[in-house]
């Protein structure tokens, strides 16, 4: 179905893509920062790698805009030489253990992928990234060589797992530490470069590993669940056999149609599994305040909470990859500005896969209680239904709720002048239509 049909069928999307593109206006934009060839380069590279999430990564404040740029593509580089099956384990596994020595280095590029290796460009022209790197402040470089060393050898330490490529992930533990190399790092870096730029309260980073270690599993699992279909095509699997194992004999039987309930199943627990992370995020988000980085941690997340809602109980995840709608993506973007928009945006999710949870589910109870778990952390976030006369219980989550609401109050009346200047545009473009209308008859 075209896009322009999908939109038209949902009014409320289309609002949020007008407003997107026509009345939002970014906090910083790249033209406000005077851009050398090499950093042109790298921002060309950037919306090459990744078209949607490279909008939002140039409307950072400029204090993390090129760190996180760099951070960016260097992680895809390393991601590029992990998923190139073409490469000998013996060139491989050396690059990925030494990968964090070349950003030492003023010159360094390799053209060892295989040409339909997508984002292989982003080695080839290396040398740019390396330039603009060593402007960074050192301490920004020195997260991103220390994410680099540590993600590059777990990654080759699982290229050498023969248990790992023969059977794919066996135990929950394994399945977390996987997750850990490719995404929590990722999370350990960018809350190390919030919190040196002083944009988030200062415990993000000590207060709890976990914290910003849910960050990336959240969004590794989601991935995960969502590309079953096409990993099994490339002959990959990360789901965790102690898992899949309840329900198949082998994790490819869920692609055949005698086994699609049970394939349903195992999705199903895969999803209980990731809504584990959902307390972490939140405590995370409201933790961030600095609008364009919160925006840039935000985003996300919210889409990784639709595209579970999306996969769950959904028999189609075993034969094909589901995408959530570019409209819906618009009208994320809009709404998790703030933190409360980000807690109603999870809690719509939550409700509506309780809804859909079938009563025969294997883990119907788990899935609720879980659920119902999170609604609770939600009430003590905002502790706004406390009969009157009950003072608020001052936890942790809910002083650092009350601080961030007074971010998220600065956000309020850009939301409302946005909605008044759509309602005036469409006023005049319907009277419009009406004059015209009224005229040729
Ligand atoms: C990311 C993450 C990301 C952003 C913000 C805060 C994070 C905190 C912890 C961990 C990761 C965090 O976001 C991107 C989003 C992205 O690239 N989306 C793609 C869609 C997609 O499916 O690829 C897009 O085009 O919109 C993300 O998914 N990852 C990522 C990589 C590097 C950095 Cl610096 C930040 C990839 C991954 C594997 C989930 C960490």
């Amino acid at each position: 179905m075209g896009k322009v049909t999908q939109l038209l069928l949902h009014p409320v999307e289309l609002k949020a893509a007008l407003k997107l593109k026509f009345i939002r206006k970014p906090l910083y934009s790249l033209e406000d920062t005077k851009e050398t060839p090499e950093l042109k380069r790298c921002y060309q590279l950037l919306t090459k790698t990744s078209r949607s999430f490279a909008a939002v990564i140039m409307e950072l404040h400029p204090e993390l805009r090129n760190a996180i740029m760099l951070f960016y593509l260097i992680l895809r580089a390393l991601d590029t030489v992990e998923d190139d099956m073409t490469i000998d384990s013996q060139v491989k596994v050396p690059l990925l253990r030494e990968f964090d020595s070349k950003l030492d280095l003023e010159d360094w590029s390799f053209d060892g992928n295989a040409p339909t290796e997508k984002d292989r460009c982003v080695l080839v022209e290396f040398p740019c990234i390396l330039k603009e790197l060593h402007k960074l402040k050192p301490e920004y470089q020195k997260v991103i060589k220390e994410i680099t060393h540590k993600m590059g050898n777990g990654m080759a330490s699982y290229i050498l797992d023969e248990n790992f490529n023969l059977n794919g992930v066996s135990t929950i533990k394994d399945y977390n530490l996987y997750c850990h190399y490719v995404a929590g790092l990722v999370g350990d870096g960018l809350t190390q470069l919030i919190v040196l730029a002083n944009f988030g309260s200062q415990d993000l980073y000590t207060e709890s590993a976990q914290t910003f270690e849910s960050m990336g599993l959240f969004l590794q699992k989601t991935n995960i669940i969502r590309d079953y279909a096409e990993d099994l095509e490339d002959g990959r699997s990360f789901w965790p056999q102690e898992i899949w194992s309840l329900y198949a004999n082998k994790l490819v039987d869920f692609s055949k149609p005698e086994h699609t309930q049970a394939g349903v199943h195992c999705i199903n627990h895969l999803v209980l599994n990731a809504l584990g992370h959902i307390e972490d995020v939140l405590l995370f988000l409201s933790s961030v305040h600095e609008q364009s980085s919160f925006q840039f941690c935000a985003i996300p997340q919210v889409m990784a909470i639709a595209t579970l809602a999306m996969v769950f109980n959904n028999p189609v995840v075993l034969h094909e990859n589901v995408k959530i709608r570019k409209g819906t993506t618009c009208y994320l973007i809009l709404k998790s500005r703030t933190l409360r928009g980000c807690v109603e945006i999870f809690q719509y999710y939550l409700r509506d896969i309780k809804k859909r949870l079938p009563v025969d589910d294997p883990n119907y109870l788990k899935i609720n209680i879980k659920i119902g778990k999170i609604e609770q952390y939600i009430e003590e976030m905002y502790q706004e239904q406390l009969p009157a006369g009950v003072a608020p219980k001052e936890t942790t989550i809910y002083k650092k709720v009350q601080q961030r609401s007074t971010y998220d109050a600065k956000v309020a009346p850009k939301q409302t002048d946005e909605e008044y200047q759509f309602n005036m545009a469409l006023t005049m473009v319907l009277t419009l239509a009406a004059a015209i209308v009224f005229y040729v008859k």
